[in-house]
């Protein structure tokens, strides 16, 4: 197993190790920093640059063979030859308000006027701008451990906006203030779950960690890596989720923002993934870049096409001008 420098990477990689050494004690696993160069840009989740780096750590020296990741951070479509083998089952999706010290108590409502808010969240600064006008944003950048440094060393920033998720596997809990539900700031595509990728033809491999898939998880996040790629969004675009299983129905909520939170579009679909009793072959099909033949194949069609639908009918109101003005603007930036 190939793991990054970062604490929450560790931490990460340490969880699912343990969790399949538990499962295949005979199995002789070995984790593996891949080299830190590169580091500050892998922390500020340029996915683009995290992936390859990844990718090119799994295929050039073949000493590893996984890698686990932060779903979100790995984008909807995955060169050639690889895939992710284990989607496990998700944290809080939330996002989640950590408060600079002196602010104990407050809430973004009661925070005072112009209060500096830090995010490098397209996303996260979109939804909170329509939703909190009195507060400003501002960037802020590198790992958890060092946003939370100059969170707390500072005076720079009022309060910054991390994931649930994130945060409960640091050991940090204590310091979420308030969760953000979907009314205030729908979460990302993916977010709160960790996926495990592999090369697509070990299949020893992918059998191997194919028993870490949460189908539940799994169904949600097809969905939701269905309706980014037809948005052709990546990891840094103004697009937020929400979904649910309730009784064999997957929900899908999905929308798009300008920069400033002033246009946005938003919509709901559902489908039914219920397996039912069909036969299934089992198909050697990767949806949305996973491989899952320990989840019903039918439930996966029906999840990538819930996807594709909620982003055809956002794209027919004009979908695609407002996210192209955001990267535009953004790019600029
Ligand atoms: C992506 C985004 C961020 C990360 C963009 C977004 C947040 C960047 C920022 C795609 N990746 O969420 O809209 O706040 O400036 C990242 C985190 C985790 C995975 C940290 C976080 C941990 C949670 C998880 C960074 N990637 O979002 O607070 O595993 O889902």
């Amino acid at each position: 197993m190939g793991t990054r420098k970062s604490q929450l990477a560790r931490i990460q990689t340490d969880y699912v190790a343990e969790k399949l050494k538990t499962l295949y004690p005979d199995v002789h696993l070995e984790i593996v920093a891949m080299s830190t160069i590169g580091d500050k840009i892998l922390d500020t989740a340029l996915s683009k640059v995290m992936y390859n780096y990844s990718i090119t750590s799994i295929s050039l020296s073949n000493r590893v063979d996984l890698v686990v990741h932060s779903l979100k951070d790995l984008p909807t479509t995955l060169p050639n030859g690889f895939t992710i083998g284990a989607v496990l089952q998700r944290e809080s999706p939330h996002d989640a308000v950590v408060l600079h010290p002196k602010n104990s108590g407050l809430t973004l409502d009661t925070l005072p006027d112009g209060s500096v808010i830090g995010t490098s969240s397209l996303r996260r600064a979109a939804q909170l701008k329509k939703r909190f006008p009195h507060l400003e944003f501002k960037d802020i950048r590198g790992n958890l451990n060092t946003r939370l440094k100059k969170l707390d060393e500072k005076e720079d920033y009022a309060a910054i906006i991390l994931a649930a998720a994130g945060l409960k596997r640091m050991g940090w809990e204590a310091r979420v203030s308030q969760v953000l539900g979907p009314e205030d700031c729908m979460y990302a595509v993916g977010q709160g779950a960790l996926a495990v990728e592999v090369r697509a033809r070990d299949c020893d491999i992918l059998e191997m960690v194919s028993t870490l898939h949460h189908s539940e998880t799994v169904l949600r996040c097809i969905a939701e890596r269905a309706f980014l790629r037809r948005l052709e969004g990546g990891c840094s675009v103004p697009v937020a989720v929400n979904t649910e299983v309730k009784d064999s129905v997957l929900s899908l909520t999905g929308a798009v923002y300008s920069l400033d939170g002033a246009d946005s579009l938003k919509e709901a679909m559902e489908i039914s993934v219920d397996p039912g009793n069909k036969l299934e072959s089992a198909a050697d099909i990767q949806h949305v870049g996973v491989t899952a033949h320990n989840v019903p194949q039918c439930a996966q069609v029906a999840a990538e096409k819930l996807g594709v639908d909620l982003a055809d009918l956002l794209l027919s109101k004009g979908a695609m001008e407002i996210l192209t003005t955001a990267r535009k603007l953004n790019d600029a930036r």
